[in-house]
């Protein structure tokens, strides 16, 4: 017995020995192997990895996903800041629309092959990262920028992905928006059609990092997240704490960068260097650049009536690239956030519309638009040259030209009040606040979680009531109207105020507010609905290149645009208008006192001013509506 017992275990180490050696895996080892491909037995897509060289040698990493058994397909291509490789793993999946993001769906389940790449310095690909990286040329002294990167990619992907037809578009949203835009800049000729979702077109001007002037140090925590290390990162150690507390403790916004650390990620000290719309920032500006070069490939420009961050872009590349390029650009403007074409467009904060929206764009414009310069023998789809949701009506419109409203004056009046008449008052009438920096006004309710993405995403359609009274707020309304008002186009504040001070901001808002009672959606009964405000920082009166101190009680006249959109204001909603000098901290604050570099402004620096916004027949601040006739 003993002895059969012996010889079994024997055999049992043999069996043991004969798989170690068989798999070679030493009992101690580390555990984590060169490249470990998950296997995916039951996979209805194909997945493959591939680092792809460029003109300079530097390869990036892109992921190429596709449903099994596809044959001359198009490929859809983002080039990402934000991680190829999670954006195709979605979810740890064998299903080819649970790995990739929702919005891939209509794609690939008609054939589409998606593919995903890290954009240079980034992720998993190799090179050096450039925020945004601006064309070769004087800002940019290298062989390489994304117009080549994208070109050597598509040249890449037409020679070596043989499921394909060889046809690419390329889309994406925000910075892979930006990223679209820059592939249009002598493109590969496979490029055959571009859908740009809320670019980032000009840093400055109206996208991401300032608005005429004014810095959204809101963005903070996207420096050390994204050029902290090449891969994924994380915001400033703050916290789940108040915003506007914090950034006011701090100081200036350079002050709140000095205290974390921010001084040390290079791409915010370009930023500190440069506070105004110098050669820097009109070199890079997208916008510009494509005008200069003109358009060559079928571009539909996508943004969001509510985008919280990138609102500027699109809409400004249409106006640069219309003119000349006609039959080649169209706009679409939807009733989302920030991004919010790629998610659920069902609702946006208190606001349901009919359907999917988002889903509805994807499907029934951005396919067909794709497929027909994409597809073999595809049907000529109908691409309209502007379509947008028109908000308040609930639907879609299509249009041959933007904007489409006849520029209608809406004037701030005696009383608070808002007409259609332009003010009689003598040349000194106006209205008064008192704004101090010590205590800006919030742009949401406190306490601030910018990071919360339920706080951030849909803000700008947030109740406006929670600041209408303060005494810092001019809060002006009209009459609850008897008929419609249809505005499409981009409203524009004409605002004439002086300040006490030798610098200031002025935030100016058009709000619909809804009738009292709604039994039929209560969340919205007095709501005071955003349909567009901007900032715009006084120093630049003059022009975006030349800041100078304002004189104190001299009344200027500011031209500040608001963000583009269709909406209607309907029969027992009234018209609102706000306006107020700090927008915080969201928006740095302005010492309202003139200092060289508002990034450096010492604590004593910040002065109260008295502001005055002027409603007379001579000063008539106004809000131009594009009232359409309908
Ligand atoms: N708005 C973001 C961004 C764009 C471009 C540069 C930096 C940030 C984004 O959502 O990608």
């Amino acid at each position: 017995m003993k002895v059969r017992r012996l010889i079994a275990a024997c055999a049992t180490l043999l069996v043991w020995s004969a798989v170690a050696c068989a798999s070679d895996v030493p009992t101690f080892s580390p555990d984590i192997p060169a490249n470990f491909i998950k296997v995916t037995p039951e996979a209805d897509y194909v997945r493959r990895e591939v680092m792809i060289p460029m003109r300079d040698g530097v390869r990036l990493f892109t992921v190429i996903v596709m449903r099994k058994g596809t044959a001359h397909g198009p490929m859809l291509l983002t080039r990402t800041p934000y991680n190829a490789r999670k954006t195709t793993e979605r979810n740890s999946s064998q299903t080819i629309t649970e790995i990739l993001p929702i919005s891939d769906a209509v794609f690939v389940n008609d054939g589409y092959i998606r593919i995903y790449q890290d954009i240079r310095g980034r992720d998993h690909s190799e090179g050096d990262y450039v925020m945004t990286r601006p064309l070769r040329g004087p800002l940019n002294p290298t062989t390489t920028d994304h117009a080549t990167d994208a070109y050597d990619t598509i040249d890449w992907l037409v020679k070596n992905v043989p499921e394909s037809n060889g046809r690419v578009a390329i889309t994406g949203s925000s910075y892979p928006g930006f990223t679209s835009l820059m592939a249009l800049i002598d493109p590969h000729p496979a490029l055959k059609a571009a859908v740009p979702m809320s670019p980032m077109v000009d840093g400055w001007v109206g996208d991401d990092w300032f608005h005429n002037g004014a810095f959204r140090q809101g963005g903070d925590d996207y420096f050390p997240s994204q050029t902290g290390q090449t891969g994924d990162g994380s915001g400033v150690a703050m916290g789940l704490r108040d915003y506007y507390a914090e950034f006011l403790t701090a100081g200036s916004a350079g002050d709140y960068a000095r205290k974390y650390g921010l001084d040390h990620l290079p791409f915010v000290t370009k930023l500190m260097e440069h506070p105004s719309y110098d050669a820097w920032w009109q070199g890079q500006a997208v916008d510009k650049l494509l005008a200069i070069r003109g358009l060559k490939v079928p571009t539909m420009l996508v943004v969001g009536q509510w985008d919280q961050e990138d609102s500027y872009g699109a809409p400004a590349v249409y106006r640069a690239l219309e003119p000349k390029a006609h039959d080649l650009i169209s706009l679409v403007i939807g009733p989302w956030r920030h991004s919010g074409v790629n998610y659920d467009g069902t609702s946006l904060g208190p606001l349901k519309f009919k359907g999917d929206t988002a889903l509805e764009f994807r499907r029934d414009v951005m396919k067909p638009f794709l497929d027909t310069y994409l597809k073999d023998n595809a049907p000529q789809s109908h691409t309209p040259r502007v379509l947008t949701y028109a908000t308040g009506i609930d639907r879609w419109q299509e249009s041959d030209s933007w904007p489409r409203g006849k520029q209608t004056p809406l004037y701030l009046s005696a009383d608070f009040h808002l007409s259609f008449t332009k003010p009689m008052g003598g040349a000194d009438a106006h209205d008064d606040y008192v704004s101090d920096p010590a205590k800006p006004v919030p742009f949401v309710p406190r306490p601030v979680h910018i990071n919360d993405r339920g706080v951030w995403g849909p803000w700008l359609v947030s109740d406006q009531r929670f600041v209408a009274d303060r005494p810092d707020v001019l809060t002006y309304s009209s009459e609850p109207l008897t008929a419609s008002v249809h505005i499409a186009g981009q409203p524009v504040a004409e605002l004439y105020a002086a300040t006490s001070g030798t610098d200031s901001d002025f935030v100016v808002k058009l709000i619909d507010v809804y009738p009292e009672e709604m039994s039929d959606q209560p969340a919205l009964a007095g709501y005071q609905l955003a349909i567009g405000m901007e900032i715009f920082r006084g120093r630049y009166v003059d022009g975006f290149d030349k800041p100078r101190a304002l004189k104190p009680g001299k009344p200027e006249h500011y031209r500040i645009p608001l963000p583009a959109v269709n909406h209607t204001f309907l029969p027992g909603h009234r018209l609102m208008v706000q306006v107020q000098s700090t927008w915080f901290p969201l928006y740095d604050r302005n010492p309202q006192n003139f200092v060289p570099n508002i990034f450096n402004a010492r604590p004593t620096d910040y002065k109260k001013a008295t502001q005055q916004v002027y409603r007379s027949n001579a000063l008539p601040t106004a809000v131009i509506l594009p009232v359409v006739a309908d």
